[in-house]
């Protein structure tokens, strides 16, 4: 792989985080002020001192974009290691980066399906090092253990982008994060929650996501958070679906036999898990959605799933949008060209709710929202 000879840089670059369009909720802290990923030269870039930004002075030639790096014959090696296969949502974010790390774009994509696997998605890490690749990107599949590879990454000089996912270690084991806000996500679903039953009792059985995963715990801390709010509501049960269809039937299939009659709400952390719930309830006569028995709550607002709340099967559906490859080109650019890049980006989410439901927290889905979708 070619390894860049990025200039050697005399300025910091400056770095500011920047939310896109989700407000509120833990968004993870802007990494301190970064110069641009030192060199693999023999003098690496003074690093600016991280406490302070430091003003842009003289900076090497801009380098060009990533298209002119392949039409010179040099091509940005980038490295995914990608969570798995799991799940509508995972499909679309993988398409969303082969269709953006392109060849013609002057990219060389590795993305590693990693099966869900931790083991398998600390090796994939590992490999891209080894291959001493440009750029290394990791959606990660839970959010601890990963300290140490990421110190291999940055004592062998290769910049790390977390995207998608959050992890338990410090900002400046990273050099920028891209995703979305999943305690908001959880919020909002609470607070739509409150607003559509207006004071009335709530038995609720929730089919969380993977085990660790960041998105499964930004949800549940959000939803959570609203619940503790309402004396009104009892969170009967919560288990992990793994954001699988297959994880979702399995567990909904154990709600009904032990609470079968005592749960008016359901709460899946995807959509894949609420199809497999629907298939449990529909096997056990029991109704769902508009004008049913349950209330049924679904994240990521995948197209099938607005699909559901457009036909009334799912109540409320909160966004969590995949496409975020473009993004993180956007910074691997500025990396590249040693210009300013922003250390944390949220991507834009937002909350859909059935036909004939008005929310201040959602839109209320119609045909030319679901004709209008990316994903
Ligand atoms: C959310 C993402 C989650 C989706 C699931 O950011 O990590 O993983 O909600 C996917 O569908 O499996």
């Amino acid at each position: 792989m070619l390894r860049k000879k990025l200039a050697v840089l005399f300025a910091a670059a400056m770095v500011a985080a920047t939310v896109a369009g989700c407000g509120g909720g833990d968004t993870p802290a802007a990494a301190p002020a970064e110069t641009a990923p030192a060199a693999d030269t023999e003098a690496p870039a003074e690093p600016a001192p991280k406490e302070e930004a430091a003003a842009p002075a003289e900076t090497a030639p801009a380098e060009d974009t990533a298209a002119d790096t392949a039409a010179a014959g040099g091509t940005i090696s980038v490295g995914y290691a990608q969570v798995g296969h799991e799940s509508d949502w995972r499909t679309a974010n993988t398409q969303n980066y082969q269709n953006t790390f392109t060849a013609e774009n002057g990219y060389e994509l590795q993305l590693v399906d990693c099966d869900n696997d931790n083991a398998a998605q600390l090796e994939a890490v590992r490999n891209f090092i080894g291959q001493e690749l440009d750029y290394i990107v990791i959606a990660p599949i839970e959010t601890a253990g990963w300290d140490t590879v990421l110190q291999e990454a940055k004592d062998a000089g290769i910049p790390v982008i977390i995207a998608d996912r959050e992890i338990d270690a410090d900002a400046s084991m990273y050099d920028a994060w891209v995703g979305t806000n999943t305690k908001n996500e959880g919020v909002t679903a609470g607070n739509w929650l409150a607003e559509y039953l207006d004071g009335k009792e709530a038995n609720i059985l929730v089919i969380e996501g993977t085990v660790g995963a960041s998105a499964a715990l930004g949800r549940s801390e959000g939803f959570n958070e609203v619940a503790a709010s309402h004396s009104e509501w009892k969170i009967l049960d919560s288990q992990s679906g793994d954001f699988t269809q297959a994880g979702g039937q399995e567990v909904m299939e154990s709600f009904i036999k032990s609470y079968e009659g005592q749960f008016n709400v359901v709460v899946c952390h995807n959509d894949n898990e609420a199809y497999g719930a629907m298939d449990a309830m529909d096997a056990a006569g029991i109704t769902y959605g508009v004008g049913g028995d349950v209330i049924l709550i679904s994240f990521d607002a995948t197209h099938d799933g607005l699909q559901y709340t457009l036909d009334g099967k799912i109540n409320c559906n909160v966004e969590c949008n995949p496409i975020q490859a473009e993004v993180v080109a956007s910074v691997i650019q500025a990396m590249n060209s040693g210009s300013a890049y922003e250390a944390t980006t949220l991507v834009n989410d937002e909350a859909f709710v059935a036909p004939g439901i008005t929310s201040q927290y959602a839109t209320t889905m119609t045909e030319e929202i679901l004709a209008g979708r990316a994903y």
